[in-house]
């Protein structure tokens, strides 16, 4: 079985609400989406999404798609697939950094070594050791009250008992006072975290942090910039509350180093920023053989890439933060025929050959930006 074709295109797909990062606010979501075709016309998906452009971080969708096609394509075709961790290897080797394009192709490559041989893709990966796994909501919307009756109405149809607030956005001590309004709306039914998106300095983050404590935030995701691993040293010692490293911890030897010097005391996995799903199974690894709490984080996929993310984290041994696989439920649509399935505060990982979802060629059309032709 030889790979034929790599097929790649991005989708630009409007969300429910808008949602509002330090750095951007999404109202639409940009996702690439890769397909991989072997010789007998066996197709393998994969998405990776990416957040306003390059304003989050390096990988912005453009670059995917043409680093895919330019570079890592030539290493695929006529290949093996079920080789997916030898080819990678190679990749690796002629290709650097780059990790959500990595990351997508070697999605599509799980996805069709393991729809070949007809099982789900945590099988390729060691198999899974949950079932489902809990499920985090980010309360992104800025305004108290709308987040307060948002996460009341979550915890009633049981949809959601963790909650992240993004407050990277505005006054930093205004925000604060936010979160703990609404710490004190959900009393000790939910579980709240906070992401600043890496937004203050250390003379805000000791401020907030020390008033987030106290008021009961159970952790705070990267509030520094990714480049000040001292002063994220120094808050992890300060403070008892889990201070999580997202956008500094990338490939296999930056969470090596977050790790080892403790910049950071618990680590947001995601498979586009680590470099595809053997090197988030690394990461894990890395993280807890530190001792370190691990989340399964989000770049906000479909309900696509949130298979791919589930299907991995399905085989990691244990998430003290849960996840945060909620992309599907903001999204205004699906390029999916299936949805992906949630229940009792958790997220169920997907069943069925492969990733478990079934591709509508259709919708992948109509959202896509330039529509590869030969996927028709
Ligand atoms: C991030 O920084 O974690 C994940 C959830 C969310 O609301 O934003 C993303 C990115
Ligand atoms: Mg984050």
């Amino acid at each position: 079985m030889k790979i034929r074709s790599v097929d790649m295109c991005i989708l630009d797909i409007p969300i429910v609400r808008p949602h509002q990062l330090a750095m951007h606010t999404i109202t639409e979501q940009s996702i690439v989406v890769a397909c991989i075709t072997n010789d007998e016309g066996l197709e393998g998906w994969a998405e990776v999404a990416t957040i306003g452009g390059a304003s989050y971080g390096e990988g912005t969708p453009e670059a995917i798609k043409a680093n895919v096609d330019t570079y890592i394509t030539p290493h695929l075709i006529g290949k093996d697939p079920i080789y997916f961790s030898k080819i990678m290897f190679e990749v690796s080797k002629s290709v650097r950094g780059n990790q959500f394009a990595k990351a997508v192709v070697e999605g599509a490559m799980i996805d069709l070594a393991a729809k070949s041989k007809n099982v789900p893709a945590y099988e390729l990966l060691g198999g899974k050791i949950h079932d489902s796994l809990p499920l985090a909501w980010t309360l992104a919307s800025g305004d108290t009250e709308k987040d307060i009756e948002e996460a009341k109405e979550f915890l009633r149809i049981k949809r959601h008992k963790i909650f992240k607030l993004k407050i990277g956005k505005g006054d930093p001590y205004k925000n604060v006072d936010h979160v703990l309004k609404i710490i004190s709306a959900l009393g000790d039914q939910a579980r709240v975290t906070v992401d600043v998106n890496q937004a203050w300095n250390e003379k805000t983050a000791n401020y907030c942090i020390e008033a987030l404590q106290e008021g009961g935030v159970a952790m705070v995701e990267q509030p520094l910039p990714t480049w000040d691993f001292e002063g994220m040293a120094r808050l992890t010692e300060r403070f008892k509350v889990p201070i999580m490293a997202d956008e500094s911890a990338n490939s296999v030897h930056e969470v090596y180093q977050i790790a080892k010097h403790r910049f950071g005391n618990s680590i947001a996995l995601k498979p586009c920023k680590h470099g595809g799903l053997l090197e988030t199974k690394k990461a894990a690894a890395i993280a807890e053989g530190a001792g370190f709490g691990l989340y399964g984080g989000t770049m906000i996929e479909s309900s696509l890439g949130t298979a791919v993310c589930a299907s991995v984290y399905a085989t990691i041994s244990e998430f003290e933060f849960g996840t945060e696989l909620f992309g599907p439920m903001l999204f205004k649509d699906k390029i999916t025929v299936n949805d992906i399935q949630f229940e009792n505060f958790e997220i169920v990982i997907p069943e069925g050959p492969g990733f478990g979802m079934v591709i509508d060629k259709e919708k992948v059309k109509h959202y896509s930006r330039e529509y590869s032709h030969s996927l028709t």
